[in-house]
């Protein structure tokens, strides 16, 4: 029986973790870093331990700190969350050693999954479609050339320990080899302390789409489909969303059984995800499995009407899955916006600082997950992400209305955060047509800069909605805007009486 569990993380996902554990009578133990000690995740426990200094490493990534809470505390169960330790094998084992279940998959499995050479020859083996290259470290450049050669041009070189990007070399013709490969050796020593590396044939315009998973320690797994998440920058998501538009029934099936196949081929006991890569002839690939809690699972949430976190918790407690794939049906649509203390227009610096005020949106369809509020300083210390917006309507196009929406109806000042540039997001053309792969971004940007001022704007009913949005704080800049009271409310009436004023 799971009485009591310590949370190993901090921010929203520590929040939405213990939500879970009140809901099933479970009681929560936050830990906290002495520049968290007014976290929102600390005061929402039932009990709470400071396991050290501001720097991770002293707290939040230190075993030794969040076993001693643990004991002190005397929980049965460690939820590790995303990030931190919750991909660390020996973390695991050193939980399961001190008597604490780790709410996770086991060591092993982290092992074999997170050596990305070991992971290929598991698929390989589970039958599950890799992206073609090899399956052994490379030793020298010039055996790096050879390769190259035969997977044909253009390739990547990449880091076995690796992972989101690092230690990762696209190369498209044969005289760069060598200093890519010697590029990525050093970046993966430096950022994994093992330079070993391997090569893929380079697929192009992909499609990032992942299939969530499930299994049980009675041998059961299944998927719970799939999320899309090629709205990336620099390998950091912005927004996903699911069901992915860019793939059919049929092909979605396919993913989810070969995604199976993969859970199964590593015995794999908790949720999990698997990520393809899929090109635009609708070939998909294996790329890497998470062996964690993702940042983007309510969007699976939403759409299947399954708490993935209970889930977790009734595995690591020896029960059954509650449910067999046939009842697994996707329902709706689901969009993540991920919001973030940071500055679009100086090169997305994290931009903490002390939150003024604070509207967050509600309404039907509405989730939020977030852990700030008014008063509360983000500290420069960790991930700038303050929340996560997520929204739930019966289709796709529903459902970007209701994120727009919200967009405009969560108003925060006091420090610069991305909702503009998100509203900018889901406006592309692109976007709304479901038309994009993991170059979206890099290819929209100019659509992606705040619209310049409205002064040129030769249509007037534009320019009036502009004032009111201005007026309102729903939108950027505006020439000259009038600072008397009556004016606005004069704006506001003439927008709602000519059905500008959208919200
Ligand atoms: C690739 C690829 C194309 N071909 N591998 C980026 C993060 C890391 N997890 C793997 N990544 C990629 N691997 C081959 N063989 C393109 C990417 C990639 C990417 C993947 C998913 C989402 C966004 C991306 C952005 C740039 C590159």
């Amino acid at each position: 029986m799971i009485r009591k569990i310590l949370v190993a993380n901090r921010g929203e996902i520590a929040i939405r973790v213990m939500r879970s554990c009140y809901e099933m009578g479970i009681r929560s133990v936050a830990v906290y870093s002495e520049a968290d000690r007014l976290s929102r995740h600390v005061l929402f426990a039932n009990e709470a331990e400071c396991i050290g200094g501001v720097a991770s490493s002293d707290s939040y990534l230190n075993i030794d700190h969040i076993i001693a809470a643990a004991k002190k505390h005397n929980v049965d169960a460690i939820h590790p969350g995303y990030g931190f330790l919750s991909e660390n094998a020996e973390f695991a084992r050193r939980c399961e050693a001190e008597g604490f279940i780790f709410i996770g998959p086991r060591p092993e499995t982290m092992e074999t999954m997170g050596d990305k050479i070991s992971a290929r020859i598991k698929m390989i083996e589970a039958g599950v479609p890799v992206v073609p290259g090899t399956q052994k470290q490379l030793n020298s450049g010039e055996e790096a050339v050879e390769v190259c050669r035969q997977i044909g041009f253009p390739v990547m070189i990449k880091a076995s320990q690796g992972g989101g990007g690092k230690g990762m070399r696209l190369v498209e013709r044969e005289e760069d080899v060598v200093e890519m490969y010697n590029a990525a050796k050093s970046e993966a020593m430096a950022g994994f302390g093992d330079d070993t590396v391997y090569i893929e044939k380079f697929v192009e315009e992909p499609h990032h789409i992942e299939f969530q998973i499930l299994g049980d320690k009675h041998g059961n797994i299944i998927h719970l489909y799939d999320r899309e998440c090629s709205v990336q920058r620099r390998h950091q998501k912005v927004v996903e969303e699911s069901p992915s538009p860019f793939i059919g029934q049929e092909l979605r099936e396919e993913m989810g059984s070969k995604a199976v196949a993969a859970a199964k081929a590593v015995g794999y006991v908790g949720a999990g995800t698997i990520e393809f890569l899929v090109d635009k002839h609708h070939k998909f690939y294996f790329l890497e499995m998470n062996t964690r809690l993702q940042v983007e699972h309510p969007i699976t949430e939403e759409v299947i009407g399954i708490d993935l976190v209970k889930e977790q918790i009734r595995i690591a407690d020896n029960q059954p899955l509650s449910r067999k794939q046939e009842e697994i049906k996707q329902r709706g649509h689901a969009i993540e916006c991920r919001i973030c203390a940071e500055d679009t227009e100086h090169n997305f610096m994290p931009s903490p600082g002390v939150i003024q005020q604070l509207t967050e949106p509600h309404g039907i369809g509405t989730r939020i997950d977030s852990y700030v509020y008014e008063g509360y300083e983000i500290p420069v210390h960790y991930d700038p992400m303050i929340g996560k917006l997520i929204v739930w309507a019966t289709t796709r196009e529903y459902a970007i209305e209701r994120m727009r929406r919200v967009l405009y109806e969560y108003k925060i000042t006091g420090l610069t955060t991305n909702i503009r540039y998100l509203r900018r997001i889901i406006d592309v053309p692109d976007f709304k047509n479901g038309n994009y792969n993991t170059y979206f971004i890099e290819r929209n940007q100019e659509r992606l800069r705040p619209r310049p001022g409205f002064k040129n704007d030769s249509e007037p009913m534009a320019v009036i909605a502009a004032y009111i949005d201005y007026l309102m704080g729903l939108e950027e800049n505006t020439p000259n805007p009038p600072t008397d009271g009556s004016a606005i409310s004069r704006w506001r009436a003439f927008g709602l009486q000519k059905g500008v004023l959208r919200v």
